[in-house]
């Protein structure tokens, strides 16, 4: 967030301007590199390729300085982490931050266990961050909320309303001066100014490891081309992911999650061609509102 204060962002702009930008992100291929979790690093780097932009999967901090230098972004993802693997975030992110590299932050299970609520901590007295995204109970843990009781790295089921979940985000984003994004099956995203209910989606996505994580690889990939307004890029990498994944849960050839994984693959593959060839009509399917 900025001093100025901010236009709202319509469904409208929306429609406008985020078919270009993912259009733009195709034609730059723009250097994503995330340091995740041993579980979706093989998912992660082929929703990567499949949007346009170019994953490399690298937990050594010692290499991010050099990664930084590429002007790409970083996706800092707690889901298996260790106190070495906090030490390598630690290093990326300085490098990162010191050459203002877009950094998303993904606190997997960060209210599970006594460890992640320490990690979280140290990262975030240590480093600054674009983007914190996470389910209900890790974006409550980051808040401060104290006795939230995360099941390993699932959310659970809600345990607040819409105007509780805005509230929160937008209060959270305000005081670390970044975007924060709650994601379910309504995600809210604010940067502090303005907020935003986006309602696309598919059932499958809560029923796959790693959705969250490759929404973090989406989101950190459009912000490496379109700097100038993060909201709008967090924004337009939550769409392209969520209505790919709509277009996937309808096909004929899906049947459940594991027939959804290919077909969401090549969704958002689609999606990236019909930008790239002028063809934006698939953004009408935004369900978005302003909070
Ligand atoms: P959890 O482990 O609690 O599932 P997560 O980190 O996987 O959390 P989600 O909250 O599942 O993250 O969100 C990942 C993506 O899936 C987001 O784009 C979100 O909007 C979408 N999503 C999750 N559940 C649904 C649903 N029931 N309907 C539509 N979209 C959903
Ligand atoms: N265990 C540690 S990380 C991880 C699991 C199952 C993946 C979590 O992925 P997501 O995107 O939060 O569902
Ligand atoms: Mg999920
Ligand atoms: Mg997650």
């Amino acid at each position: 967030a900025s001093s100025a204060s901010k236009q709202q962002l319509s469904r409208d702009d929306l429609i406008a301007k985020v078919p270009s930008i993912i259009a733009r992100m195709a034609s730059k291929k723009p250097l994503c590199h995330n340091m995740t979790n041993l579980v979706v690093q093989n998912f992660a780097a082929n929703v990567a390729l499949a949007i346009g932009s170019s994953p490399i999967m690298s937990n050594n901090g010692l290499e991010a300085g050099d990664l930084a230098a590429l002007g790409g972004s970083l996706v800092v993802n707690m889901g298996t982490t260790t106190p070495e693997i906090r030490s390598n975030h630690l290093k990326a992110l300085e490098a990162y931050n010191a050459v203002g590299g877009p950094v998303l932050l993904d606190p997997v299970g960060a209210g599970a266990t006594q460890q992640r609520r320490e990690g979280v901590k140290a990262l975030m007295a240590g480093a600054y961050f674009d983007v914190i995204k996470g389910n209900e109970g890790e974006i409550r843990t980051v808040a401060g909320a104290q006795g939230v009781k995360q099941h390993g790295v699932d959310s659970g089921a809600s345990q607040l309303n819409l105007e509780d979940r805005i509230r929160l985000v937008k209060g959270m984003a305000a005081r670390e001066w970044n975007i924060v994004l709650m994601t379910g099956s309504t995600d809210v995203i604010s940067d502090g100014e303005r907020t935003l209910n986006i309602s696309n989606g598919h059932k499958y996505l809560g029923e796959i490891t790693g959705s969250g994580c490759t929404l973090g690889t989406t989101i950190a990939s459009v912000m490496a081309v379109e700097r100038e307004d993060k909201l709008l890029a967090a924004v337009a990498g939550i769409l392209m992911y969520e209505i790919a994944a709509e277009r996937a849960g309808v096909r004929e050839d899906v049947r459940g999650p594991g027939t959804f994984v290919p077909a969401f693959i090549d969704e958002l593959y689609q999606i990236r061609q019909e930008s790239v060839s002028g063809d934006g009509k698939w953004i009408e399917a935004a369900k978005v509102e302003i909070a």
